[in-house]
């Protein structure tokens, strides 16, 4: 799927198949569009939970279900969309400057996060109303 809104599309992993089980790798530059400098988890996620609740001045990042399932709310601060993800094979490419909302998690859901660069929480649009001005002004 490709949406329009601000390059949101879901990125698809090989799968290796046998009678062991599924082997799903991930390198970056070649299935994600940037080197990955981070990898973090959410897991443990209580089913009433909502996480996320802000944007990115910089940071690209890809998101799984690697197991179970729950909700993205995307806004690119003029379009606003929804993705279910609940594959282990495929991600969500989240460009910057998209504000993104994550909820329903299913009973043991674990997220993946792969990340263009490591935590810096100066790169956090965490208030809507400052998004929004940086969105209109095409500011980094
Ligand atoms: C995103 C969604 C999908 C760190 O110290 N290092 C890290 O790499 C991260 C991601 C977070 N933290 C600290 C910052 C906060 O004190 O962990 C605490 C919880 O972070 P936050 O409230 O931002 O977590 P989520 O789940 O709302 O959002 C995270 C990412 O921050 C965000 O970039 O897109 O997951």
């Amino acid at each position: 799927m490709t949406d329009p809104i601000n390059s949101i599309r879901e990125i698809s992993l090989p799968q290796i198949h046998d009678p062991r089980g599924d082997l799903t790798f991930v390198e970056g530059e070649r299935h994600v569009p940037f080197p990955i400098r981070r990898v973090y988890f959410l897991y443990n996620v209580p089913v009433d939970a909502e996480r996320g609740g802000h944007a990115h001045r910089d940071l690209e990042q890809v998101v799984f279900a690697l197991s179970g399932s729950f909700r993205m709310k995307i806004d690119d601060g003029k379009t606003k969309s929804e993705y279910w993800l609940r594959d282990p094979r495929k991600g969500l490419y989240i460009n910057r400057l998209i504000w993104r909302e994550m909820d329903s998690f299913s009973q043991g859901a674990v997220c993946m996060v792969l990340a263009s660069h490591p935590y810096d929480e100066s790169d956090y649009f965490r208030a809507y109303e400052d998004f929004i001005v940086a969105v209109n002004e095409g500011v980094k």
